[in-house]
């Protein structure tokens, strides 16, 4: 069996395995860089992979980012400390012989939930991570969506509210801006009791007001979007992840608003089966395909 080293850089945390098939080994989280990001960035990666040195065959990567042609594009340059570019592929292969393998960190964690579902039955598919941003993957006719540019699947960058707050990307009014852990952050931070993502759930599990209010918020914006994904693309099955994505209570409400709209608009919704490992077992076995094209 392949062994692989898989990263999965988000806005947050990078996590790191070894992954064989859906065994994950060795698995490690740290924080991610938020200072110096670019010098701090190759650091971390040169550590990673001395610290694994000598345990895998091949190394593939999940991180947030447009990921074409082993370069990270921020879309939204806010949720890596203000990284904007980045030569991903790059600064690994500087210190491993090893081949590498990249692509986004939504995209990774949908490839590995469709491998879950009976495939036979489900032609179009979507994943949608709430966690520093919004982002997604798309599976249609089977395929996941990568080409041409690494774009496919930035779906928390569709417009939510055309008067809302002005995202990270420049646009007025995304998913993401109104939705992701930071956009709740940037309104719970200015409370006069002000407290990070994690106390807002906590406190709108004890039904406080203000919490309830900025949690259904995030929730409305994400039934929108997949009613957005059932009526445009015919999208059969939504699977949601990320820290915000699966804190408890959170996808409860999203199928409550998504219930609201009319039929047509429905479709199944469900939480990750591999949770945080989703992005990691995806790039191990997403890369696969790659190595066997
Ligand atoms: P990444 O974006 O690096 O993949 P996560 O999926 O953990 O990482 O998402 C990070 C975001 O989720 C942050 O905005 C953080 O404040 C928020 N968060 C972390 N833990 C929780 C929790 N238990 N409940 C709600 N939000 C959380
Ligand atoms: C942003 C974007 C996506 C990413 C999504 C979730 C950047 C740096 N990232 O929309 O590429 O998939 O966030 O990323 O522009 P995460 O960090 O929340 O996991
Ligand atoms: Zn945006």
């Amino acid at each position: 069996m392949m062994r692989c080293l898989a990263l999965d850089i988000g806005g947050t945390k990078i996590a790191s395995a070894i992954v064989s098939g859906n065994q994950v080994t060795q698995r490690q989280q740290i924080h991610t860089p938020q200072e110096n990001v670019v010098e701090a960035m190759h650091q971390t990666l040169a550590q990673l992979l001395s610290d694994y040195a000598g345990q895998f065959d091949y190394v593939a990567v999940a991180s947030t980012g447009i990921i074409n042609k082993g370069i990270l594009t921020a879309l939204n340059p806010k949720n890596l400390g203000g990284l904007a570019y980045f030569p991903l592929k790059q600064s690994i292969s500087q210190h491993t012989s090893k081949p590498v393998y990249l692509l986004n960190d939504a995209q990774a964690a949908t490839y590995a939930e469709y491998q879950l579902q009976d495939k036979n039955n489900l032609q179009n598919f979507a994943f949608i991570t709430v966690s520093t941003g919004v982002g997604g993957g798309l599976i249609l006719n089977h395929q996941l969506l990568t080409e041409p540019n690494g774009i496919a699947g930035h779906i928390g960058h569709t417009v939510a509210d055309p008067n809302g707050p002005v995202c990270g990307c420049g646009r007025v009014g995304c998913v993401e801006a109104i939705a992701s852990g930071r956009a709740i952050e940037a309104v719970s931070k200015q409370w006069d009791d002000p407290c990070d993502p994690k106390e807002v759930f906590a406190r709108f599990r004890k039904t406080d007001e203000k919490a309830t209010a900025l949690v259904s918020r995030s929730a409305k914006a994400i039934a929108n979007l997949v009613a957005d994904l059932v009526i445009g693309m015919d999208v059969q099955h939504v699977i949601i992840g990320g820290s915000v994505g699966l804190a408890e209570g959170y996808l409860p409400l999203v199928k409550q608003y998504l219930a609201q709209m009319p039929e047509i608009y429905r479709c199944p919704l469900d939480a990750a089966q591999l949770g945080q490992d989703a992005g990691l077992i995806g790039a191990a076995a997403w890369a696969l395909t790659q190595i066997n094209r």
